[in-house]
């Protein structure tokens, strides 16, 4: 390529990125009154910047030829700071190694990519992968990441996909450069969604944990929590599943702990992943469950079902038929906004508001735990509607 045609490439390169950032989201009609999807997904990989993938130097790359391809941008932690919306993302590149992307937004809605991947410090045991990230604004002032920091499986030499997974932990005030701390300690084999809460719990650090003993399955396990004592060298104690998965549910298969929970007056919102086993594969969705203010790992309601499921093109991706969410962020006015990916590719944002959150949480029955109790739920409710048609909605007759 000439040199003079090398740099018009790049120069619209550039504009037409600028230009597909720019493109303003269109917030969706609600089909169920509790959040908002909208049209477009806030982060992908068209987001990445040019200059994170191409070598823009002539001399080395006159071709331009793409030198550092990134696959997918999804499973972001999620924080407000400084009045701005922070998405730190996991973002895959062609190499299957993921990194932390930090994408910021004053909107909440339209995010760009900021800076430049954010390079994590290992511990003396360095890992091959980190993803899924979530962010606690701790009460003692540091702004916690905790991730999973997978390594080979050095029981299983012969095995060249046999991984073990652990809670790694982090620590910042800016976003930007990390304190690495060693990695949780438990008696778990392995780890995942393991999410930091925001408060001291009888003084100790708590957490929300999966303990399980293989990399994929999770066996008998389901969300747990447990306190530490010192997070500079996290080990935890009395690690106890409080939120198991159940037979014939949306959490059939195994469940995780989504973001941080939300604290309100009325007890801690938690927003947790579910799978099914389907003849497809597994499906995962997103549910909701409250806690008990005094104690994180209470559960107080539990409405049944799932909250988000993956939707349209949500369902395909690398990994199909998934919804995954590590982040949401309340704003001064209380409107919260869920994020989550679809088929471990893409970014998309939800937006709710706590009350909504609330009325969800306290006021959607409980799974009745069986098909004839579940047909019979439904109908009370639909007898009731049809009284309320009777005295309220006479015109609505002709529509039954
Ligand atoms: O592929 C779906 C998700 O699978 C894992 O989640 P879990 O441990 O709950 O099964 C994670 O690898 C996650 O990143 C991924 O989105």
């Amino acid at each position: 390529m000439k040199k003079e045609d090398f740099n018009k490439k790049i120069a619209d390169m550039f504009a037409e990125h600028h230009a597909f950032v720019n493109i303003k989201n269109e917030q969706l009609n609600s089909d169920n009154g509790i959040y908002n999807r909208y049209l477009y997904p806030i982060l992908t990989r068209e987001h990445i910047p040019v200059h994170w993938r191409f070598d823009m130097d002539y001399n080395t790359n006159p071709n331009l030829l793409q030198r550092l391809g990134v696959n997918t941008t999804f499973n972001a932690g999620a924080i407000m700071l400084n009045d701005k919306y922070y998405l730190i993302a996991r973002v895959e590149g062609f190499d299957v190694k993921s990194f932390f992307a930090l994408a910021e937004s004053s909107d909440g809605i339209h995010f760009r990519f900021v800076g430049k991947p954010i390079h994590l410090p290992v511990t003396n045991n360095p890992e091959m992968n980190v993803y899924d990230i979530r962010l606690t604004q701790h009460e003692d002032g540091w702004i916690y990441g905790t991730f999973c920091a997978e390594r080979k499986d050095m029981s299983k030499p012969e095995d060249s996909s046999a991984a073990v997974a652990s809670c790694g932990i982090a620590r910042t005030k800016d976003l930007i450069n990390w304190q690495r701390l060693p990695d949780l300690k438990s008696d778990a084999f392995q780890q995942r969604n393991c999410v930091l809460h925001p408060e001291f719990v009888d003084g100790k650090y708590a957490f929300y944990t999966r303990p399980q003993q293989g990399f994929i399955d999770t066996g008998d396990s389901g969300i747990a929590f447990g306190l530490c004592e010192n997070i500079e060298k996290a080990v935890l104690k009395n690690e106890v599943v409080f939120e198991p998965r159940k037979y014939h549910t949306v959490k059939e298969v195994k469940n995780g702990q989504g973001p941080a929970p939300i604290k309100t007056e009325k007890g801690w919102l938690h927003l947790a992943h579910g799978v099914r086993r389907t003849a497809a594969g597994l499906r995962y969705v997103l549910y909701m469950f409250m806690t008990d203010l005094k104690d994180p790992s209470k559960v107080i309601h539990r409405p049944g079902g799932h909250f988000i499921e993956p939707l349209g093109e949500e369902r395909v991706g690398d990994v199909s038929n998934v919804v995954f969410s590590n982040g949401w962020i309340v704003n001064e006015k209380e409107e919260v906004f869920i994020y989550y990916a679809s088929s471990d590719t893409r970014m998309h944002v939800a937006v709710s508001t706590i009350e909504k959150l609330l009325d969800y949480c306290i006021n959607t029955p409980e799974d009745a735990g069986r098909t004839d109790l579940c047909a019979l739920q439904r109908n009370a409710m639909i007898d009731k509607n049809l009284e309320v048609i009777d005295k309220e909605f006479p015109g609505l007759k002709g529509y039954l």
